[in-house]
């Protein structure tokens, strides 16, 4: 079953009875919107749901377990001349790596197995040539306990 991101959040945050941490270096995380509050967008394609953020950001989610895939579209918000790296850790390992994303690349699509993963993050860095511009989304983002995410 697919989830909101708000579902998702709110799931994740008080379902496994623990905290979602988020830190970023410019402003806040926005739900639903870009970082710059339009609409998400990542090469041509337009979402509704997921985290507009700005590099660097790292957001934790302790999922303690309880679910089976991650699914999300990683890409640089087709506004700023943005350019940043994704990586998604489950319990301190890396488990997807974008590489250098710049702001006309299409979505990278993830779909991963996060059974038994206890705490999971979300970062993203400067693509290592500064966070001028680095608008950065995490799309279609959701968690599920079913072991295929469609
Ligand atoms: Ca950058």
């Amino acid at each position: 079953m697919k989830k909101t991101f708000k579902a998702w959040m709110i799931g994740v945050a008080f379902a496994a009875g623990a905290l979602e941490v988020a830190a970023q270096d410019v402003s806040d995380p926005k739900m639903n919107k870009s970082f710059g509050g339009d609409a998400l967008r990542i090469g041509e394609a337009t979402y509704q749901q997921g985290i507009g953020t700005h590099a660097n950001s790292d957001f934790l989610f302790f999922l303690n377990g309880k679910y089976k895939r991650l699914h999300a579209e990683v890409g640089v918000h087709n506004g700023p001349r943005g350019t940043v790296g994704f990586t998604v850790y489950a319990d301190d390992q890396p488990v997807f790596e974008s590489g250098l994303m710049l702001r006309d690349h299409a979505a990278k699509v993830l779909d991963l197995d996060v059974s038994g993963v206890i705490d999971l993050r979300l970062v993203v860095d400067d693509g290592g040539n500064g966070q001028g511009g680095d608008h950065a989304n995490w799309c279609d983002v959701y968690v599920t306990k079913e072991s295929t995410a469609k």
